[in-house]
């Protein structure tokens, strides 16, 4: 059955195309700073917004009407929305997926028989994955949406239900493995608290990073090559998550000795939760050497909540690509849209513009921060900023070969520094030139 009807290969137009199903910048084969776009990006679609989430809010039930979630057999059921899947990425020429266990296939009454049902999807995306160019960004398991994780997965106060999410991880990575997936993931959603009074925060932060070298050191033994990502999250759906944002993690796997192989997912929206920008996270993580995937998304001005709604914000990617480009790139990852279309966006071609408009915007923004490197002073307006670490002293300073006392002794000598303006503006003013 074709799911998608009317609509062909999304093809790159340039951007004199009036025509809304083409690419206006993302061209995949082209090089910016020597890289061709696909591979810079590894555009990613996310299972669970794409294909699985009807947009159910609080207030009311799910809108949307997807014709591979009709039949009444779960098996059925998910094979269909894989189907649907292959098709949306084919047509729209996208490389990678992401998903849960549970967005492949609903979880059955016992684990044995949800393991059954993901060794059946597993062998069909296999089959499916043969016949088509589209490879797994990441897996990750869903250790947030059943009631037994009101508590917590892995920083559960009963054993029990931290031994489940071990066997959840555990065919979760069996399956990532299966179907040769680059990475893994691990989002918190219900590792945190709502209340401090009933919580022993040491020991669940413990076991969090007990469980998170378990899973690694399974995954290893059974051949996986790739990157666990964590993916921080200041709240929502615990009142306070523990890997809040990007330093917190950082402190988290230096502490518990994760960070080989333990890189960051950072998402544009639970940055700006956790009061930071999208590139005040990436620079963190990046200087880290841990800038591992993104999850790309935008929030609301307005609304204080994970709106997930696709990232169109030129000048919030831009500032993005800046610290992308200058950092290198990511550790294994891609960028994974983890967003969903309006509630009220019930056409099935509403999927195409969504997906369309976000990877447009990722080129867009891409070229505009090349050419601000390579043709504006941007660089060297912050070069210029420092220059006075480049004079001897500073250099032996950087060095570590200064005490405290000649610092006291340079400044003696010296006297009031001057008065160097920060140059915000002028900064500010190139970025909307090339833009
Ligand atoms: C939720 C997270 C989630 C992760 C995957 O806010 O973004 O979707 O990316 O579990
Ligand atoms: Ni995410
Ligand atoms: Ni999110």
């Amino acid at each position: 059955m074709e799911y998608f009807k009317g609509i062909g290969k999304i093809q790159f137009e340039g951007n004199k195309s009036k025509n809304p199903m083409a690419f206006k910048y993302y061209e995949p084969s082209k090089k910016v700073m020597g890289k061709t776009m696909d591979k810079h990006f590894k555009f990613a679609v996310a299972y669970w917004h794409s294909f699985c989430n009807l947009g159910g809010d609080p207030f009311g039930s799910g809108t949307q009407q997807y014709p591979w979630l009709v039949s009444v057999d779960p098996i059925q059921r998910a094979k269909d929305k894989m189907d649907a899947a292959f098709e949306f990425m084919n047509k729209l020429g996208i490389g990678y997926y992401c998903f849960h266990d549970y967005d492949l296939i609903e979880e059955a009454d016992t684990l044995k028989e949800s393991r059954k049902r993901l060794d059946v999807i597993s062998d069909y995306a296999i089959d499916k994955m043969k016949k088509n160019k589209v490879k797994v960004l990441w897996g990750t398991a869903n250790l947030f949406s059943n009631s037994r994780y009101m508590n917590g997965a892995s920083t559960n106060p009963d054993f029990n239900v931290v031994a489940f999410a071990g066997a959840q991880v555990k065919n979760a990575l069996d399956i990532t493995i299966k179907l040769k997936g680059e990475n893994y993931v691990f989002w918190g959603g219900r590792e945190g608290y709502m209340s401090l009074l009933n919580t022993n925060m040491k020991l669940e932060r413990e076991n969090m990073a007990r469980f998170l070298h378990m899973a690694k050191d399974y995954a290893r033994k059974n051949g996986f090559k790739g990157y666990f990502f964590i993916e921080p999250k200041p709240m929502e759906p615990s009142k306070h998550q523990y890997d809040f944002d990007c330093a917190t993690v950082l402190g988290f796997l230096r502490e518990f000795d994760l960070l080989d192989d333990f890189k960051l997912n950072v998402e544009v929206n639970h940055a700006t939760l956790a009061s930071h920008t999208f590139a005040h996270e990436l620079q963190t993580a990046a200087d880290a050497g841990a800038l591992g995937s993104m999850d790309a998304n935008r929030g609301d001005y307005q609304n204080g909540w994970d709106t997930d709604q696709f990232p169109m914000d030129l000048y919030e990617l831009t500032e993005a690509m800046l610290v992308f480009l200058q950092s290198g790139g990511l550790k294994g990852g891609g960028v994974n849209f983890d967003a969903k279309v309006r509630r009220n966006s019930t056409d099935r071609v509403d999927l195409f513009y969504a997906h369309i408009g976000g990877m447009d915007a990722f080129a867009r923004a891409i070229l505009i921060a090349e050419r601000i490197l390579k043709e504006s002073d941007y660089k060297s307006i912050i070069k210029s900023r420092y220059k006075s670490f480049n004079t001897t002293n500073a250099i032996k300073y950087k060095q570590g070969k200064m005490t405290l006392t000649t610092l006291s002794k340079i400044a003696l000598k010296n006297g009031e520094p001057g008065v160097i303006s920060g140059k915000q503006e002028l900064l500010e003013n190139i970025v909307n030139n090339y833009l």
